[in-house]
């Protein structure tokens, strides 16, 4: 059996040298080491054999096998080679075409407004912190100085979460701001506060051309001694200009937060009918883009701020709006649509 085995080895290395494609080598393949091949056959009847002559035979075998299978990649290698490079002689493969371009992705317009927002901030000396969507009804409402009952609940269509505490409560929705982080951030510090929060923020509302249910807010915090609504009103007029651009008109007007007092609301004048009155100002002429005021002494008691010491100014602005009004874009629901003739513009 053993000069057998020498056989096959010798004729299998033989006829591998005049293998001249893939296919011979494939069928040279099936002769020798294929199910039935031959190296095969000789395995299979190691069965007959005494325990003694099946150890030698078997291990000579195995030798065989692995000296074969090593030839047959060092051939398929070669011919592989060797087809390619008739290929390019025979012209058939062109090295002078471009290549297939690969398909670059790149950030979305959201997250790129943000990040120049939240830069404009940092080199005014905020920080940026980011907080959870799924939030509690304690940070969301009540320590913002909204307590459950309170009619200004209305003014945040609310998603809930249907989570039940051991008292049968439901207390656990998706954030209707970014004011929650307000609360979590003066929490954990003490003053001096300067903090801007980028996030997604969910509403139970109808869209149209200006809202959406759901989108990103920039929450804005200052907690100091002596801060007053100049800086406020500085602080934003600084960022208005950054993004905007001197030519811009910003308004400024009273405007109710429970959580702020006095609070106000900033508006800029429209870009696409520049204040005259169009669909996307809502013939007012005016895009509101952000509430704001001085943070209630309620909600810096409830952190264990000392009102008499300490006060500060806050501010949400919506993203969207600002990325609106800065690349005249006259519908909201364009940004999550995933529409990449929409996306690939920024
Ligand atoms: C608030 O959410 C307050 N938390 C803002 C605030 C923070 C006030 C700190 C005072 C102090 P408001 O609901 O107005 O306020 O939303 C803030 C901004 O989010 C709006 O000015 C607007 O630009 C944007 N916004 C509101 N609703 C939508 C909506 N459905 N779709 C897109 N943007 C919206």
């Amino acid at each position: 059996m053993l000069k057998k085995l020498d056989e096959i080895k010798s004729k299998a290395i033989l006829e591998l040298g005049s293998v001249g494609g893939l296919n011979s080598l494939e069928d040279w393949r099936v002769r020798y080491l294929g199910r039935k091949g031959e190296l095969t056959n000789v395995l299979r009847g190691l069965a007959s054999l005494s325990l003694d002559e099946r150890k030698v035979i078997g291990a000579s075998a195995n030798e065989v096998k692995a000296l074969l299978e090593a030839h047959l990649e060092q051939k398929r290698a070669a011919l592989k080679e060797h087809e390619l490079s008739m290929s390019i002689e025979l012209g058939r493969i062109d090295v002078t075409l471009p290549g297939h371009p690969l398909p670059c992705g790149r950030l979305h317009p959201t997250t790129q407004i943000v990040r120049e927002i939240c830069a404009a901030f940092v080199a005014m000396g905020f920080q940026v912190v980011e907080g959870p969507e799924v939030e509690w009804d304690y940070y969301n409402f009540e320590a913002l100085n909204i307590p459950p009952y309170h009619p200004a609940r209305d003014m945040w269509a609310t998603l809930w979460i249907d989570y039940e505490t051991e008292t049968g409560e439901r207390p656990m929705l998706l954030r209707t701001h970014t004011s929650p982080m307000q609360i979590r951030v003066m929490e954990r510090t003490r003053p001096p506060v300067r903090v801007v929060v980028p996030g997604k923020v969910y509403r139970y509302e109808a869209t149209d051309a200006t809202h959406e249910s759901m989108f990103y807010q920039i929450e804005g915090l200052a907690v100091d001694e002596n801060i007053t609504l100049a800086d406020l009103k500085g602080t934003l007029y600084e960022f208005a200009r950054r993004l905007f651009g001197q030519e811009r008109k910003v308004r400024f007007r009273c405007d109710y937060f429970p959580f702020v007092e006095p609070g106000v609301e900033l508006a800029i004048d429209c870009f696409l009918c520049g204040g005259r009155g169009c669909r996307v100002c809502n013939e007012t002429g005016w895009i509101e883009i952000m509430g704001a005021g001085m943070v209630h002494p309620n909600v810096l008691k409830r952190v264990g701020y000392d009102p008499s010491i300490y006060t500060g100014f806050a501010f949400g602005l919506g993203v969207e709006r600002i990325i609106m009004l800065k690349y005249g874009i006259d519908d909201i629901r364009l940004f999550y649509g995933n529409d990449l003739r929409f996306l690939r513009q920024f």
